[in-house]
């Protein structure tokens, strides 16, 4: 299902990456429902192994929360009581919760005894997990997986991608009715207490036809939480297709939406100058990428930030935050997709040949490896370890552009035939973004009706004054349109809410 049943004024999901239960409501409660978020993705919620020291100096990785041990609601973000909480403060006040779900797989190979953040027992040699329960019948074994090390070895071949082991994660099977009854009465549980929907991990390494089956015999989301009659779970499945694999997002489409990783890629190649921006006249379709409504789009994720997944260098990341503001504002400003927006907490990069030795590193936490709850400071912005690019001016700010504009067209495009464009939204928004080495300084036609806006990048509309700058529009549209390269900010935007 393709409809992420959030309300109809507010069209962007922020995932609050390793962030605890208690602290996502407070979240919602508030900053997300006043600044228009529609969402809220949170890390897997099911009981995960405790990884300490797999290999020396590794401790309580952010990946261990990839290896469920059972579907007991007990992990470092908090337990099912928080949970629950979690779900009816943030639905009280409009934001959804989606969670992230890790059905393809459960551990990798572990010492017997090694512990559970909900204290279960597993023992990974005899493919035993009594929480669950599941036991070794209910994994791929080597009838369906010919591969000499179990493992996935080749990504042209789209049976072992299904069947085969992703890096040593013991691999279940999808296809049996008791595994099927399982996680659907998981996913059942999740949605009476209210979840909105789920992105399904991994599920390049599912056969759709499984997954489909899953999502049919999904329960009606709860009226008497909130939802409409006949509501049903919002689905996004990622799915890596960067082209050249047998196995592509289109077979995932008829279950419900799929990351579509072209996206992030593309905009950092734009935007690191490998590309330019005047050929994103027709980003979408036209660049081969999934058809709008089919699509989840993100600048980067939890994986591609750290040099896990796809997309390689080219990237952005709150590293390089004006890069990384230019392409945000591109993407919220741009009729393509359901997008969303990262969130992350900061982290020591070790970069050996290329290669970050610390991208295991998981997030801030005390001396008990227990998370910390993130600090807020006068200006909005987080501490304690916490980038929280959604409280960024620059980023929140053009969440309410995209709800204002959402519904609009895009129109009135201009560039200056290398790296400086603009365009409006169907007499509702407009936005220009400098990626040159030299000022822009246009006259340019917008859409909008003749008056003062104020520029919601460097500033805010604050009791009928901005902040930042303003932009005057007269009567024929025109806007004199001032963005010089060595500002903080290359982006310019300002639409009918941000008029004086
Ligand atoms: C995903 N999408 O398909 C997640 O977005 C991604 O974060 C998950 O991998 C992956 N699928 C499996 O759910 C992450 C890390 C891996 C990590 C895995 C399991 O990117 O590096 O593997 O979670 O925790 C780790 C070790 C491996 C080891 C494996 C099994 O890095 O070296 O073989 O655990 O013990
Ligand atoms: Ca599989």
């Amino acid at each position: 299902q393709h409809d992420p049943n959030n309300l109809s004024d507010r069209q962007i999901m922020v995932h609050l990456f390793e962030w605890k239960w208690n602290d996502i409501a407070d979240e919602c409660e508030r900053f997300l429902s006043k600044m228009g978020f529609a969402g809220v993705q949170v890390s897997p919620p099911t009981e995960n192994v405790v990884a300490w020291e797999p290999t020396p100096g590794v401790k309580r990785p952010w990946w261990e929360r990839y290896q469920p041990v059972s579907y007991k609601l007990n992990t470092r973000s908090g337990t099912e009581q928080q949970f629950q909480d979690m779900v009816n403060r943030c639905n009280a006040v409009g934001v959804r919760i989606y969670c992230d779900m890790v059905l393809n797989h459960m551990t990798g190979d572990w010492p017997s005894g090694t512990p559970a953040t909900g204290g279960s027992s597993f023992n990974t040699g005899s493919k035993d997990y009594p929480a669950v329960p599941y036991s070794t019948y209910d994994f791929n074994g080597r009838d369906k997986c010919s591969t000499s090390s179990g493992n996935i070895e080749n990504y042209g071949d789209a049976n072992q991608v299904r069947n085969c082991q992703l890096v040593g994660l013991k691999d279940l099977n999808q296809g049996s009715d008791y595994v099927r009854g399982k996680i659907i009465e998981l996913l059942n549980r999740l949605i009476s207490y209210g979840v909105a929907g789920f992105r399904f991990d991994a599920s390049k390494h599912m056969w759709p036809g499984d997954l489909k089956a899953i999502a049919d015999r999904l329960n009606n989301l709860p009226t008497d939480k909130g939802f409409p009659a006949g509501a049903r779970a919002f689905i996004y499945q990622e799915v890596i297709d960067l082209g050249g694999e047998p196995i592509t997002g289109a077979e995932y489409v008829g279950i419900g939406r799929v990351t579509e990783f072209k996206y992030g890629k593309f905009l950092g190649e734009a935007f690191r100058g490998r590309n330019q921006l005047k050929y994103l006249k027709n980003f979408g379709e036209g660049w081969g990428m999934l058809a709008s409504g089919n699509a989840l789009v993100f600048i980067d994720n939890h994986d591609n930030q750290r040099g896990h997944g796809a997309g390689g260098d080219m990237i952005l990341t709150f590293r390089v935050p004006k890069l990384y503001k230019m392409a945000v504002a591109y993407m919220l400003a741009w009729p393509y997709g359901f997008t969303r927006v990262m969130s992350s907490y900061y982290w020591e990069q070790n970069i050996v040949n290329g290669q970050d030795k610390n991208d295991w590193v998981g997030p801030p936490s005390d001396s008990n490896w227990n998370i910390i709850t993130p600090t807020i400071n006068a200006d909005e912005t987080c501490g304690s370890g916490w980038v929280c690019e959604h409280r960024w001016r620059q980023i929140y700010n053009m969440v309410k552009f995209r709800n204002v504009v959402h519904g609009t067209t895009m129109n009135d495009w201009w560039d200056n035939g290398n790296n400086q464009i603009a365009f409006c939204r169907g007499g509702k928004g407009f936005i220009a973004i400098n990626n040159d080495n030299y000022p822009l300084q246009q006259s340019l036609q917008t859409c909008l009706p003749s008056g003062t806006y104020c520029d919601v990048i460097s500033g805010d509309l604050v009791n009928n004054q901005c902040t930042g700058k303003s932009i005057t529009v007269g009567s024929d549209g025109k806007a004199f349109i001032s963005l010089s390269n060595a500002e903080d900010d290359g982006v310019i935007a300002f639409h009918i809410q941000s008029a004086i």
